[in-house]
């Protein structure tokens, strides 16, 4: 395989989609040496056919604001593989959403699930809906209205989707009603739903514990202990929040957050009470980080991101891209050891590889990450067997899936000078596990 070579393929097929395009490159680059020792795989053209996702549909969703005016977004669902299990992954609604952006989600989508061991393909959809200002019913008509069309191509054993940007437990619940509604079915076809309703302990703190859990392991093989680890976290919604509590609980201390309008720096740390008023300003208020910073008088920084404040972690929890090449210098030259990513693709191409040569510890999104989607799948077990687990089973779970992912890691992406390159031990492990099983299905 000539990684360069298929991704040029891959541009000319499908041009103005660079997010895509980066995804691909990025598992391609890494994976292109043990490839080459399989030549059935070439044979079998399993680049293309894993590289494409397996359908895309996309429509119209129309709705109605407060002020009766009809609007109009667009819906997306892309499966990409169902080779191990059902297509399951997250639903994004924000402004920037886009099919370029939801390719490159469900392609690595398909790996991370890989590396979970759970028996779950991989998907992501979305709108360029934004819920930001929107009012409570105006979420609930177009998340209603978004499933009127995307019902028809999910269910429990087909396709599952759950959370991500723009997507938490009051939208899930909204679109779990209605396929419900339409289904005439009360099944688990959505993760992430309210306890009441079938979902799952842990759930909604899952992706950022198990980042936490994944760092742990990182450090572990340094003999680091983040007791008193000064950290800088990005983003400000559910995988920061989460990140930030499990920080907390071990002793580290967490000294930014941020949203799409700026971050905040609070050198005394973020405690278990600002936790909280975060917490509350985003789920219940929806209001912008600024305000930490006028709550609890520290400083702002408007349009900025929080990478050029000094700390030993970072622990991007936002979205795709917030890392530049020069971030990441900025990170290394302040003395920064490890960064484990909660977002997915935080870290641009430039960036890795600042991280890769200055050998820190660096954890690709779809190795730190996949604890999220992992509970999910957990979320899925409970709904077939009609049980709930406790919290501490769950918790005790998701740990065990995050090292078991670590220890894949360390298998296939230690090099010769003992260094662990975890984008390469994720990439081979994940792409070899489905590339073997689309080879042992046949041609489809
Ligand atoms: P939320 O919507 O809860 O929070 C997203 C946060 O990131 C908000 O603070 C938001 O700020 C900020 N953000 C979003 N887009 C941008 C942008 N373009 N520029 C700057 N800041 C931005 O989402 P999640 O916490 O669920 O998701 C965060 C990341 O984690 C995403 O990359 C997602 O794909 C990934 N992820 C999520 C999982 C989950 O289970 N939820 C699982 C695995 C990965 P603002 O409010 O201003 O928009
Ligand atoms: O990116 C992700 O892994 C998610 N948004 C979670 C997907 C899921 O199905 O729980």
């Amino acid at each position: 395989m000539n990684a360069q070579k298929v991704l040029d393929d891959l541009k000319r097929r499908f041009p103005n989609e660079p997010e895509y395009h980066q995804a691909v490159m990025e598992v391609l680059e890494s994976i292109e040496e043990t490839y080459s020792q399989y030549p059935e795989f070439e044979k079998a053209n399993l680049i293309e056919r894993l590289c494409i996702p397996d359908r895309i549909f996309s429509f119209r969703v129309t709705w109605v604001d407060d002020r009766g005016n009809i609007k109009t977004n667009m819906g997306y669902r892309i499966q990409h593989s169902n080779a191990i299990g059902p297509y399951k992954g997250g639903i994004r609604l924000h402004s920037s959403v886009n099919p370029s952006i939801l390719k490159f989600l469900a392609f690595e989508q398909t790996f991370k699930n890989a590396l979970t061991t759970l028996p779950m393909g991989g998907a992501k959809g979305g709108s360029d809906f934004s819920p930001k200002g929107k009012s409570n019913a105006e979420v609930m008509r177009f998340c209603q209205a978004f499933v009127l069309e995307l019902w028809k191509h999910i269910g429990p054993d087909i396709d599952v989707p759950a959370g991500d940007i723009g997507v938490g437990g009051r939208e899930i619940a909204y679109m779990f009603g209605m396929y419900k509604k339409l289904s005439k079915e009360f099944t688990g076809t959505f993760t992430g739903k309210g306890l009441e309703f079938g979902g799952s302990l842990i759930r909604p703190e899952a992706t950022g514990y198990g980042n936490i859990y994944f760092l742990l392991e990182m450090l572990k093989t340094r003999n680091i202990d983040i007791k008193d680890k000064v950290c800088t976290v990005s983003g400000s919604g559910n995988v920061a929040q989460y990140t930030v509590e499990k920080l907390i609980e071990l002793g580290a201390k967490v000294v930014t957050l941020s949203d799409s309008n700026g971050y905040v720096y609070d050198p005394d740390g973020i405690d278990s009470e600002k936790l909280e008023y975060v917490k509350e300003l985003k789920e219940i208020y929806r209001g912008r980080i600024r305000e930490y910073a006028e709550k609890y008088n520290c400083k702002y920084v408007e349009g900025a991101r929080p990478w050029g404040e000094k700390c030993d972690i970072a622990l991007p929890s936002a979205t795709q891209n917030e890392i530049s090449a020069d971030d990441a210098k900025t990170l290394v030259a302040n003395g920064c050891i490890a960064v484990s990513e909660g977002a997915n693709m935080p870290s641009t191409p430039g960036a890795i590889e600042v991280f890769q040569n200055a050998k820190i510890l660096y954890a690709p999104g779809k190795a730190a990450n996949a604890g999220g989607v992992a509970t999910s799948g957990l979320e899925m077990t409970q709904n077939s067997i009609r049980l709930s687990w406790t919290r501490e089973e769950v918790d005790a779970k998701l740990k065990n899936i995050m090292q078991n992912i670590h220890a894949q890691c360390v298998k296939y992406g230690t090099e010769a000078d003992g260094h662990v390159n975890y984008v390469k031990g994720a990439n081979v492990a994940g792409f070899m596990k489905v590339a073997k099983t689309i080879l042992a299905q046949g041609v489809l």
